[in-house]
């Protein structure tokens, strides 16, 4: 007998396992993952490291030597955004499927509201957006047969901010268009939101024209301080007519912005308030079919035009602040840090942005797919494609020679 329950315990484990490894096959869109902190060292030394040519690649280019230094790989498959910690020389990738960030529980508080996130199609966390010290996330979300999307107050555990559900278009939702890019700037946020699907014809499209939606839209949340955290208050479209808008920054007074376009026609974007951007009429790209994009322009009237466009498209990722060094060596000109996917590489933006100028880019490969862009001690850090992260020492070469 005993020999049986033994056996039949055995037999019961066993298929429980199987039972468990099959859902993880068949079903990981319901078995949440663990990705929570993915804490990755920064590879920040005391002093100046001349080995770490050795170690990496680098690449004159101008009067500049600029060595990349592979960081770390995290297994993060998609990464949704990169959060500093208090240890300078360390940063956490959060990946886009996360259930817990930081130790927030995102996975039960939405299943408090009956909400789940909405993972088919790439959705997932889109973006993670501190303010002030508070956590909140772009997630896609899921509640009975309305599949949405909305701002989570992580810190505070509940929901900021609901928008509605989306269009119901067979086959044409994509959350790869929804986001995202934020900034703040004199006490408000902005989030730049896209369109969630890939065609310029369809309902999802059509929502960036529509006021009244959230999506295609720059947003604009004033930031109200509680004792408990963050707090945002009164949203307002404050710019319309976005693609897919992927990086936001604050340079001096502008908002710049970056965004795929279609195929072709990445825009580089200066967002001012109640401006349209064109989309889904005008764009310097064409459709994936190659069909013209009706307006087969960038700018139309009443239409506000992008600084500049790259075609083809570079897969158009991120926008960050330059080094000092680049900054002080082109002083009297602005300059932005651009960072592509399809190029593997970023490239240095020169120009009188004030103006709605451009003078030069510089490209500079680094043979990875960029995601994010950060500076941590006047270095430059790539998150690539699965959480691969290169650090990118950038030197004068003036004189060496
Ligand atoms: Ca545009």
């Amino acid at each position: 007998m005993t020999h049986w329950r033994f056996r039949k315990a055995a037999i019961l484990t066993s298929l429980v396992l199987v039972v468990l490894c099959l859902m993880e096959f068949w079903l990981p869109n319901y078995v949440s993952r663990f990705s929570k902190r993915i804490a990755v060292d920064l590879g920040i030394s005391d002093g100046r490291d001349r080995t770490r040519y050795a170690q990496g690649t680098h690449w004159e280019s101008n009067d500049f030597l600029f060595s990349f230094v592979p960081v770390e790989g995290t297994e993060t498959q998609r990464v949704a955004g990169v959060l500093r910690v208090d240890d300078p020389k360390q940063f956490v990738v959060v990946d886009q499927q996360a259930d817990t960030i930081e130790g927030y529980q995102l996975g039960a508080l939405l299943a408090a509201n009956g909400y789940s996130i909405a993972v088919k199609n790439s959705g997932g966390i889109k973006q993670i957006i501190e303010v002030e010290g508070a956590l909140f996330a772009l997630v896609s979300l899921q509640h009975e047969e309305c599949v949405f999307a909305g701002l989570v107050d992580l810190s505070a555990m509940r929901m900021a901010d609901k928008f509605p559900c989306f269009p119901e278009v067979e086959n044409e939702l994509s959350f790869n268009g929804i986001g995202g890019g934020y900034t703040t700037k004199d006490g408000f946020l902005y989030v730049s939101i896209g369109t969630a699907a890939n065609r310029g014809t369809d309902a999802h499209s059509q929502l960036a024209q529509d006021p009244k939606s959230p999506f295609g839209k720059t947003l604009r949340y004033k930031i109200v301080r509680t004792p408990t955290g963050v707090q945002l208050e009164d949203r307002e479209m404050f710019s319309l007519g976005h693609r897919n808008p992927q990086g936001m920054m604050t340079f001096d007074d502008l908002i710049l912005s970056v965004e795929h376009g279609p195929k072709g026609g990445d825009e580089l974007n200066i967002i001012d308030q109640n401006r349209n951007y064109g989309w889904p009429y005008y764009s310097m790209g064409s459709e994936y079919n190659d069909e013209p994009i009706p307006g087969t322009a960038p700018v139309g009237e009443g239409m506000t035009d992008p600084v500049y466009a790259f075609v083809p498209s570079i897969g158009i990722s991120d926008i960050s602040h330059c080094p000092e060094i680049l900054a002080k060596y082109y002083e009297g000109l602005d300059c932005v840090l651009i960072s592509s996917l399809r190029a593997k590489s970023f490239y240095i933006v020169l120009g009188h942005l004030k103006d709605r100028k451009v003078l030069s880019i510089e490209k500079i490969e680094v043979q990875g797919r960029v995601r994010e862009m950060f500076l941590q001690d006047e270095l430059l850090f790539l998150v690539t494609d699965f959480g691969n992260v290169i650090r990118v020492d950038i030197e004068t070469l003036a004189g060496s020679h």
